[in-house]
């Protein structure tokens, strides 16, 4: 993080030192980890010279007309892991949140699931289908879903899966292959009970199935009060229309709960009394118990957090003043602390929360820290609204066996070496 050391545009050295020592002051009640008053600062940079980029006149306007990052920053990209699966279509890929600085996730980097791919669907001839125990079925255009008023509402969408590598042992050196299967974005659409009044739910009705429009038809049962209480169907994020990736048209936002059941590329709602058993629900987003049993209907996201400053893909420049960052979220609603250790969980400090602090959205944390370049084992702990804590990965271990991959929400911990770079380890 050279900018605190040594700003990039100034060849004052006084400068230099004056920004690095308001900096430390405000470090009072930080993590001092043997703080030194100073290292050895490195040569200011000499002033700019006039670049040629400065020296012309560049391409004008709708030159792109939709735009794209600057050709410097093509390394942020989503990623997959390719040994994870057998071939692309029934995948995963990460968000790089190495390279991400706030709350909302770019559209293009929001991170991907499909269990048959990525389909283009037509909006044209797209339909949401309303029917089961309703007193007036309906089958909605686009144009009519449109039409109903809207929400604009902040979430993240988490796939379970998230970190289910690393339930037996650290075993992937990154933060986006161990935790990039989150993202968080505006989403814009209707209130599933907006919808749903609509049609007239039936006193019997007690759940609903929830149905792709993909290949895999993919579907989920989801009770009925979740979806009275704060499911979205959704047909933009970010300000503009759904990607492809994220259920173009049409998807569902079941705020704070796995991923899996927000679908997209939504086709069909059916209200019945009881839930729907596809393969899915029955064998695939269970876990596993030590005394053999499978913990099951377990949507809710708990409370995790990690630090995405530094990480095995943001090492440490040598000692000195950084700021480490990061995300913290649940299901249950909003965070309401975060505490950082540089000691593996010895020593705890509370971290500044960024606002907006929003129910299940991610929330940003920082923590200025003095780095003395001895070896630091770092970590976050997130503690939300109700009251729950993040656990360890033995505490979790403890409770749910190592058979399982899904839900795991444990304290992540970065090992600092004295190089300045960043591994994942697991303490016992
Ligand atoms: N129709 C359909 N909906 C789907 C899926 C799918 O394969 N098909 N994958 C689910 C899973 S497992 C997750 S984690 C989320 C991922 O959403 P994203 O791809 O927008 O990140 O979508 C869910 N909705
Ligand atoms: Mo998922």
């Amino acid at each position: 993080m050279p900018a605190v050391s040594k700003p990039a545009d100034s060849s004052d050295p006084r400068l230099a030192r004056r920004s690095f020592l308001g900096m430390g002051a405000a470090l009072t009640g930080g993590l001092a980890l043997g703080a030194r008053p100073g290292h050895a600062e490195p040569q200011p940079p000499s002033p700019p010279a006039d670049a040629p980029w400065s020296q012309s006149i560049g391409p004008g306007v709708v030159d792109r007309p939709y735009g794209r990052p600057a050709d410097t920053e093509a390394g942020v990209i989503r990623r997959n892991v390719p040994w994870l699966t057998a071939g692309t279509e029934s995948s995963i890929s990460f968000s790089p949140l190495q390279n991400l600085h706030g709350i909302i996730t770019p559209n293009g980097l929001f991170f991907e699931r499909y269990h048959a791919g990525r389909p283009d669907v037509d909006p044209d001839q797209h339909r949401l289908m309303i029917h089961g125990l309703v007193e007036r079925p309906l089958i909605l255009t686009m144009q009519d879903i449109v039409r109903f008023p809207s929400v604009s509402r902040i979430h993240f969408i988490e796939c379970p899966a998230n970190g289910g590598m690393e339930w037996r042992a650290a075993q992937l050196n990154s933060l986006q292959f161990n935790h990039g299967m989150i993202s968080c974005a505006e989403w814009t659409g209707v209130r599933l009970s907006t919808l749903l009044e609509e049609v007239g739910v039936k006193k019997e009705a007690q759940w609903a199935m929830v149905e792709g429009a993909d290949g895999a038809h993919m579907n989920r049962s989801l009770p009925l009060n979740k979806c009275l209480d704060d499911c979205l169907v959704v047909y933009a994020q970010n300000g503009e229309a759904l990607r492809p990736e994220q259920g173009y048209p049409l998807r569902l936002v079941v705020p704070g709960w796995e991923g899996n059941v927000s679908i997209k590329w939504l086709r069909r709602i059916k209200l019945g009394d009881k839930p729907w058993h596809s393969r899915e629900e029955t064998s695939k987003y269970t876990d596993l118990m030590p005394d053999g049993t499978s913990r099951g209907f377990t949507w809710l996201i708990d409370a995790k957090s990690v630090i995405t400053f530094p990480c095995p893909e943001k090492p440490l420049g040598g000692p000195g003043l950084y700021e480490i960052r990061g995300l913290a979220w649940t299901g249950n609603g909003k965070v309401k602390r975060v505490d950082v250790s540089a000691d593996g969980g010895v020593n705890w400090q509370t971290a500044r929360l960024h606002e907006p602090v929003l129910s299940k959205a991610l929330t940003k944390f920082t923590l200025p820290w003095r780095w003395d370049g001895t070896p630091a084992l770092l970590e976050s702990r997130v503690i939300d609204e109700t009251g729950y804590v993040q656990p360890t990965i033995a505490q979790l271990r403890k409770s749910r066996g190592m058979n399982s991959v899904y839900h795991n929400n444990s304290i992540q911990t970065w090992q600092v070496k004295p190089d300045g770079s960043v591994f994942d380890v697991q303490l016992g």
